[in-house]
Formats: C-alpha cells, structure tokens, sequence
C-alpha cells in the first residue's frame, strides 16, 4: 500500500498531522501504534471510494483506538464527569476505548466535530444508524492489513463491492464470535445486528 500523506486544514483538529501521530505515538505502545497507522491509510482508501471526506477519514483512523491502553478508572471518572449511561459501567475496556474514549479525544485532543466523535463512539459496536464515515472506520478496523482472521479476505471483498454489505458481515461474524466465547454483548452491538444484517441478507454469504 502506497503510504498517503495528508495536510489539515485545521477545521477539525487544532493539530498538524504529524503533531497528531504524534500524540498517538505517546499514548500507545508500538504495536497498536502501528495498527492506528494502517487504519487510517485503509479509512482514506475506503473514503475515497465512498465519496467520505478523507481528512475526517484520516483524523478519526487515528483516533479510533486513542484511549485503548487508558487504566479502567479514567474511564470510570469520565462516566460519572460526563454523565453517559451508567449501565457502561457494567462492560470494560473494550466497550469503553470507544464510547468513553470519545469524550477523552474531545478533552485532550480538540476534536468537536461530531461525526468523526460518533466514528469513534461505534467503531467497537457499530450503531443502527452509521454516516458513511462511521461505516468507513468501523470496517477500515476490521480489514486494515495486518488482520488475518478466517473471513477476512472475504470481508476485504465485500467491503470493496458495498461498504454497507462489509458492515453487516463485520456485524454478523462479532456477533458469532460473542456468543461462541460466552462474551457479554453491549446492546448497542444487537442494534446493529438487527438494522444491518437483516437488510442485507444474500450479500455477506
Ligand atoms: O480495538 P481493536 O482491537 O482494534 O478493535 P475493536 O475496537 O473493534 O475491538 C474488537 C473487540 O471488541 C473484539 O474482540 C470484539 C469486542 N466486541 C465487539 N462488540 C462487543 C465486544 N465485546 C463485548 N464484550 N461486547 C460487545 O458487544
Ligand atoms: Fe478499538
Ligand atoms: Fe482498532
């Protein structure tokens, strides 16, 4: 993959690029650093494909997984500072890195545009309703290039053919994949199941 390099316009971030890789550099370690980088080439390819802003594409790839190596009591204090639903306080991080970590990418990094928020908040779970960029970043995580799970390849395929379709498949596969390892499932998670993978039933077999 050509590495695409991309200038901000400072409409949504009060950052350059570089001082945001910046940023994620210091709050993750190598590894999921390296991961955030290849989500967001993938996001900027999947936004060009579906007429998506790509800088937004760029700035929410980045951000998806900002807060995933935060302690658990951030996330505690940011639920009971910003009021969200208590019942997040039932799940962990992997419910929260986005949900709750939205509110710390607002905090700490100036983000207020609330389509790249929400892009954050639904990347884990995905929603009934997802923007196009929601959709981007949700499946830009799922098939970015170092994924090598079984079905990613088809994933890869039906994402390119319909971003929608990729949605549905994504869906349907964590939601297998819950049940089959005894795995709480957030309701949001059923919420998409049930507006995605109905709708698009004989496009993810
Ligand atoms: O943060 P990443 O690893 O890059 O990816 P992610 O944020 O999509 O997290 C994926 C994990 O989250 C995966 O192991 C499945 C899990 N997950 C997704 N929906 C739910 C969930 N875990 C629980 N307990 N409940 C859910 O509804
Ligand atoms: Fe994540
Ligand atoms: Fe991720």
């Amino acid at each position: 993959m050509n590495e695409e390099t991309i200038e901000y316009t400072h409409h949504y971030i009060p950052l350059t690029h570089d001082q945001l890789v910046d940023r994620l550099r210091a709050a993750l370690k190598p590894k999921r650093f390296h991961h955030v980088l290849r989500v967001e080439q993938t996001a900027m390819e999947l936004a060009k494909q579906n007429g998506v802003d790509v800088e937004k594409a760029s700035i929410a790839g980045l951000c998806h997984d900002y807060a995933k190596q935060r302690p658990d009591q951030d996330f505690i204090d940011e639920i009971h500072q910003k009021g969200l639903d208590p019942d997040l306080l039932n799940y962990g991080n992997a419910i929260w890195h986005g949900i709750v970590g939205a509110e710390l990418i607002k905090d700490e990094l100036g983000i207020w545009d609330e389509d790249i928020l929400n892009a954050v908040r639904h990347h884990t779970t995905g929603a009934a309703k997802m923007t196009k960029l929601e959709q981007v970043i949700y499946m830009a995580d799922y098939i970015e290039p170092a994924r090598d799970f079984d079905g990613v390849e088809q994933a890869r395929k039906i994402t390119a053919q319909d971003l929608g379709a990729g949605v549905a498949y994504q869906t349907k596969h964590t939601l297998n994949y819950l049940i089959e390892n005894n795995k709480p499932v957030y309701p949001k998670t059923i919420e998409t199941y049930n507006a995605w993978v109905p709708a698009y039933e004989g496009k993810i077999n």
